[in-house]
């Protein structure tokens, strides 16, 4: 088990020269939101994860401001180089359309449960704490957490 309960516990900070100290996530992991003119225009919201990208389809995009709820539904993983793709896919293939890189950047996992995932983007046009919350079979919703006030500042 990873922690630092035990040493937390085993030490008054207070009254030790010791570090207090903090899990260090130094992991950074790639995101890319394609906007997908298909017959529907939606956005593709992909995360890398486990040597693919973790994939959802937002009908309405990403949300910006905290409190609002989107759609997203979980499609197939897609290929970590999907990352990168933009173009024109041709009439009669899956998906024909035109896909475009919206925004691109690297994300965090805050906390990751059975059906729910705290994740921190740092794009170009997206920043800051979302969630994804399963609802039901392909479905989740993403919503923009608010900003959590510095606890240290007093
Ligand atoms: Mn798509």
């Amino acid at each position: 088990m990873i922690g630092l309960e035990q040493y937390k516990e085993k030490r008054s900070f207070k009254k030790t020269p010791e570090p207090e100290g903090r899990i260090v996530n130094d992991k950074k992991y790639r995101f890319v939101v394609q906007r997908h003119q298909a017959r529907q225009l939606h956005y593709d919201f992909r995360l890398e994860m486990e040597g693919v990208l973790k994939s959802w389809a937002i009908p309405k995009g990403v949300p910006l401001e905290p409190g609002i709820k989107r759609l997203a539904v979980q499609v197939e993983d897609h290929p970590v180089e999907y990352i990168d793709f933009s173009g024109e896919i041709p009439d009669g293939q899956y998906g024909a359309g035109t896909v475009r890189i919206w925004d691109r950047g690297i994300y965090e996992i805050d906390n990751e449960e059975p059906g729910y995932l705290g994740i921190t983007l740092n794009g170009e046009k997206l920043s800051g704490g979302y969630a994804l919350i399963h609802t039901d079979k392909k479905n989740w919703l993403m919503i923009k957490r608010k900003p959590v006030r510095d606890m240290n500042i007093e």
